[in-house]
């Protein structure tokens, strides 16, 4: 069940798969209590990868007494020593990135470029920055002995498995909380593979525990009465049941749900370096991402200018295999997430949007979608309101800086949002007014782990990431 971490010689293949994994449960991989398996595929060839141990509420309930049992002598462990185990996980990652790269790209479908160059340096630097703050929780502005909440329950989708991995257990663990976390079921190989760096840092039996499985062992996670804080990222439906669940009890939540960005390009706005920042706010991760810049709010002097100037930009994209390391655009994670997208770009087309898709080829098997943009977009349309999570882009025209901050924030969501402008003064009056957790100024996508990330309204609440990310696990 084991992964095999002796140093791949060059000429082999850099990750080997097993054909199968077992939960990993108070520092050993198991098989689920009543045996079931699940395949994991290849979202970009509908290959096959591995199968996978699907926990049950028998497991769960395992996996928190192992975390029970580790926690007293992990939160009783001077923050020197957690700090020690996790620069030493930091450091693993950063010696076996290629591997989790490959293995990421294989298990989600996004392009090797991206796991190579954002997702796994953001992994190993959220390690780093919370292996930091282990031995200065004094020190936070949270008194002189912040006490940790105890067993967390970690769930966490599909779009960035290791990334949302890495938010969820560094600042658990390095404020002395134990973990048990349940990867999204279309992505548990990187999960499984963190696993096994956790027994090579020699990370303590039951600090860790991860369950593959799917939204039933999510659930019995959120029921266990032994966990005392669940941290949720994924869809806005399962996050508010989520909220209901745990209203009544002692348990503590922090939820990221979905979101609905407005990227909004005013008229100084340089032309060529907004396209990229539009491209990069919908196009990376294959618009995948819950602070996407899904809605394009362009003031109505440039408009044409600006789409001219995208589509150009769109017609360069390359769409294919995502272990090219020229490839731009990979798969979508599931034939599920693929209806979704169909679906709602077929309702913008049917509520009398203009649709514009880029020239590009799908390959024939695998799950693809070519960017896409809608123009003629008003805010009463499906595509301006519902998350689309995939390669569609919504563009809306403002003519006044009030119109483009009223229609930004005419949304259920908030949790991000982006300008374009040469005027400083303007970003900082729009920014004050937007109601989104992140505004970028002239850029967008760009994941920092000094800086706290969450969302206002349905986006949900409570933040990851920075000293505000401590908080989240601490009893202050
Ligand atoms: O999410 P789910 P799905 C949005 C995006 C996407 C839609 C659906 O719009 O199209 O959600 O995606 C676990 N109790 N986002 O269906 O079901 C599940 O096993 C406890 C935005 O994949 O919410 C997985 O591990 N857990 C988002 C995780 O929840 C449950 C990222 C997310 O799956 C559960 C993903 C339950 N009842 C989707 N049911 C973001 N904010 O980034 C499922 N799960």
């Amino acid at each position: 069940f084991a992964f095999d971490y002796a140093p791949a010689p060059e000429s082999r293949s850099v990750v080997d798969i097993a054909p199968s994994y077992g939960l990993f449960i108070d520092g050993e991989f198991t098989e689920a209590a009543d045996g079931k398996v699940f395949k994991t595929l290849s979202p970009s060839t509908e290959e096959v990868l591995s199968e996978v141990a699907q926990a049950g509420a028998e497991d769960v309930d395992r996996a928190v007494r192992a975390a029970r049992k580790a926690f007293g002598k992990w939160s009783a462990l001077p923050g020197t020593e957690r700090a020690k185990y996790l620069f030493r996980i930091a450091r693993i990652i950063q010696e076996r990135s290629r591997e989790l790269a490959v293995l990421e790209t294989l298990d989600n479908g996004k392009p090797i470029r991206e796991t190579r160059d954002a997702d796994l340096p953001l992994v190993a630097a959220h390690f780093f920055y919370y292996a930091g703050w282990a031995d200065k929780l004094g020190h936070a502005g949270y008194g002189p002995d912040p006490r940790p909440l105890g067993v967390a329950g970690q769930i966490i989708p599909w779009n960035f498995p290791l990334l949302m991995l890495a938010w969820k257990i560094a600042p658990a663990l390095a404020t002395g909380n134990t973990v048990v976390l349940k990867p999204a079921e279309t992505t548990p190989l990187s999960a499984l593979f963190f696993a096994d760096i956790c027994r090579q840092a020699g990370l303590p039996k039951g600090v860790v525990n991860i369950l593959t499985g799917y939204g039933d062992a999510g659930s019995a996670l959120v029921a266990h009465p032994d966990v005392n804080k669940v941290a949720f990222t994924g869809s806005t439906a399962v996050g508010k049941d989520i909220a209901r669940r745990i209203a009544g009890t002692d348990k503590r939540a922090t939820l990221e749900l979905g979101g609905k960005g407005a990227n909004i390009v005013f008229d100084d706005a340089p032309v060529d370096q907004a396209v990229e920042g539009i491209v990069t706010g919908i196009f990376f991760n294959q618009g995948q991402v819950c602070c996407a810049g899904s809605r394009l709010l362009v003031q109505e002097s440039v408009h044409d200018e600006v789409l001219d100037a995208l589509k150009r930009r769109l017609t360069t994209l390359r769409l294919g295999d995502p272990l090219d390391k020229n490839t731009d655009i990979g798969a979508i994670n599931s034939a599920q997430q693929l209806a979704r997208i169909t679906a709602l770009a077929e309702t913008g087309e049917a509520e009398g949007a203009e649709r514009w898709t880029a020239p590009c080829e799908l390959p024939s098997s695998g799950y693809w979608f070519a960017p896409t943009l809608f123009t003629g977009v008003s805010q009463a349309h499906t595509i301006a309101r519902d998350e689309i999570f995939g390669p569609v882009l919504s563009v809306l025209t403002f003519r006044t800086p009030d119109e483009a901050v009223a229609k930004a924030n005419n949304s259920q969501y908030g949790l991000s949002a982006g300008i374009w402008t040469e005027k400083g003064s303007r970003i900082l009056a729009v920014a004050g007014k937007l109601r989104a957790g992140v505004v970028w100024a002239n850029t967008f996508n760009k994941f920092d782990p000094t800086s706290p990330f969450g969302g206002y309204k349905e986006s949900g609440h409570g933040r990851e990431g920075g000293r505000h990310g401590l908080e989240a696990y601490l009893d202050v």
